[in-house]
């Protein structure tokens, strides 16, 4: 290591390589795209494509059986949409949810829990034809992976109309601000001409960032965007209904690797309160000291926490302080109570309505029970507002009148959107996608945690709790997708029927849990929980959650500084 901490004199990670070498992102994807003789992308290209938007997947469930077959797997691409603020219009909907029906292996769309969709199973063949349709739609997949700012958050929140609005604009202008300037992705998708003269990524660099880069945009008191899974987080500070200024806060970040203790899950950390009008300078300072900054030789510790971590926290807002030519104002009062979408019908305050439907796993499917995908399509074909994906996988119709309120009802329940016998206890899951499209899934989650629900549901009305919740998720993997690391039961996958068990969350999202139990089965889980979730009923103060109560009874010891006590 060199002494000065900012660097590190290291070799550089092959990332580093192939995102210098890429002509700004271009690589050779075009002459990968007419070679028949692999359903895949080659060499660099197969990172390439993620700053574009898309995976290179092939169905696990369906891989020895074409080993055994000695066919290459069925490669096939899963594509990421990017929807700041998670707002689609109906007849982008439309658009969409027709390619996935006629194009994709699955048929299905997929909510995500950072307020987009992703289309899974994409032919070679189909792919410049999905990316023309977004961008006739007004839609397109830039920068929603790779080592860039990925789809920005914002609250869905449509209640508080004005304050919702203009916390969306901001959402929408660093998204804007931060993107890729490179012209690949028109070049390689659209057929658009090459831009004459030289290019360059003046926010970005052209060697991109070190790591994946999150953001989101709050309002409290709902932190329905789980704040602290991100990078950089603007905490919106009103006024008579009105926003005036955000305290920015950095360095979330939940992913970890099983037998590594330089890694953990991270709580954001308070840089200051900043005006409006220094928003973009403040996004793009903290974006370009973790590009100069973050850890270029270990992926693993190259998220915008490590760099906290290794420079600490003062130097780091000096630095964005002297970038963004600003200096931070002490952070203003602020208070998260929930978490969570609002299910059901709310009237915002201009008098539209807006109905929250709970998308299990966002997953929008047909099947011989439900029309879910279907549904939603007959819905944006008479809707007059716009729908909203929230960051939980579910998805708001939002802006609904009185006179089409009934009628938008009546199709929500013909299509199982609506069903009033879900308990709260599953509205408040969620689970990774993991099998069988993940190529990094180590244990189900998705397909895995409806019937684990059904399961922990009779044990709560055991205990006559059915109409109470904890904050239950899965996540495939230690990567931590379903934000396990943020609930107050988390289990994370370690291999086919065994998970890691975490305790000890909170309901707003503001702990990590903690290991309880390494590498269990489901059924063990269920027998170490009942007990838990008895005496909680039992012996729990007013209000106070599951993962409140079990610190309180000494179960599970609280995880206070996760960088330093994760692992104690
Ligand atoms: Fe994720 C990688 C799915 C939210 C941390 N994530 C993946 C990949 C692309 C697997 C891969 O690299 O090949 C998964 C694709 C599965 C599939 O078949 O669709 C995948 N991640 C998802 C989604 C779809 C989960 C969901 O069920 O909703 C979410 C898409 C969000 C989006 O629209 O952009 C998703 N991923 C998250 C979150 C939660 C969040 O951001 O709020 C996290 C934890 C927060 C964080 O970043 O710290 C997360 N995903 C990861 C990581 C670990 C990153 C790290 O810091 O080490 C990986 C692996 C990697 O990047 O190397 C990963
Ligand atoms: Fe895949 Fe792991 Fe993310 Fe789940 S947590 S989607 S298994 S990478």
């Amino acid at each position: 290591m060199s002494n000065n901490k900012h660097t590190i004199d290291l070799p550089l990670s092959d990332n580093e390589r192939l995102k210098s070498q890429s002509h700004l992102l271009r690589g050779t994807i075009v002459d990968d795209l007419s070679n028949g003789l692999t359903g895949g992308f080659t060499g660099d290209n197969f990172q390439l494509i993620r700053f574009h938007g898309m995976y290179q997947q092939d169905d696990r469930d369906l891989r020895a059986e074409r080993v055994g077959q000695k066919l290459e797997p069925l490669i096939n691409m899963m594509l990421r949409c990017r929807l700041p603020g998670g707002i689609i219009t109906p007849a982008q909907w439309l658009g969409i949810d027709s390619f996935a029906k006629q194009n994709t292996l699955y048929g299905t769309l997929r909510l995500t829990n950072r307020q987009t969709f992703q289309f899974h199973g994409i032919l070679k063949p189909k792919i410049k034809q999905i990316h023309q349709l977004l961008n006739q739609l007004g839609l397109d997949s830039i920068a929603t992976a790779g080592d860039v700012n990925r789809n920005v958050l914002c609250t869905p929140n449509p209640v508080e109309s004005i304050l919702h609005q203009e916390a969306y604009e901001w959402a929408k202008k660093i998204s804007e601000h931060l993107l890729p300037k490179t012209h690949a992705y028109a070049e390689i998708w659209l057929d658009k001409e090459k831009i004459a003269g030289s290019e360059s990524e003046p926010i970005l660099g052209n060697s991109y960032l070190p790591r994946k880069f999150k953001t989101a945009v709050v309002i409290p008191p709902h932190n329905d965007i789980d704040l602290h899974a991100n990078d950089l987080i603007f905490i919106a500070v009103s006024q008579h209904g009105r926003l005036i200024g955000f305290n920015v806060l950095i360095g979330g970040g939940l992913s970890m690797t099983f037998g590594d203790k330089s890694t953990w899950p991270g709580l954001a950390l308070p840089l200051g309160y900043i005006c409006l009008h220094d928003t973009l300078a403040v996004a793009q300072a903290v974006v370009t000291t973790q590009r100069d900054w973050g850890n270029r030789n270990n992926r693993k510790n190259a998220k915008t926490r490590y760099t906290l971590n290794r420079i600490g926290l003062t130097p780091f807002r000096r630095e964005v302080e002297t970038r963004a030519k600003i200096t931070f104002e002490k952070v203003k009062p602020y208070t998260f109570t929930a978490r969570g979408d609002r299910f059901g019908w709310v009237k915002g305050i201009d008098n539209q309505w807006h109905l929250t439907l709970f998308i299990e796993n966002g997953r929008l499917r047909d099947s011989s029970e439900h029309s879910l995908k279907s549904g939603m399509a007959e819905i944006a074909k008479i809707h007059q507002g716009d729908f909203r994906l929230t960051a939980n996988q579910n998805i708001i119709i939002a802006g609904v009148s009185n006179e089409q309120k009934n009628l938008i009802e009546k199709l929500a329940r013909q299509s199982g959107l609506l069903d009033d016998n879900v308990t709260t206890l599953r509205k408040n899951a969620m689970a990774c996608v993991s099998f069988p499209t993940c190529p990094l899934a180590m244990a189900e989650a998705e397909r895995f945690l409806p019937k684990f629900i059904s399961q922990l549901d009779k044990i709560m009305a055991k205990y006559h709790l059915q109409k109470d919740y904890i904050v239950l998720r899965i996540t495939g993997c230690p990567n931590g997708c379903g934000r396990a690391m943020l609930a107050e039961i988390g289990m994370v996958g370690r291999a086919i029927g065994r998970y890691n068990l975490y305790l000890g969350g909170n309901r707003i999202g503001t702990r990590i849990p903690r290991l309880f139990k390494e590498n269990i089965t489901d059924s063990e889980i269920l027998l170490l929980l009942e007990p838990m979730i008895r005496d909680w009923a039992m012996y729990r103060n007013k209000n106070e959650g599951f993962g409140d109560f079990i610190i309180r009874n000494g179960t599970i010891k609280p995880v206070i500084d996760p960088a330093s006590d994760f692992y104690d």
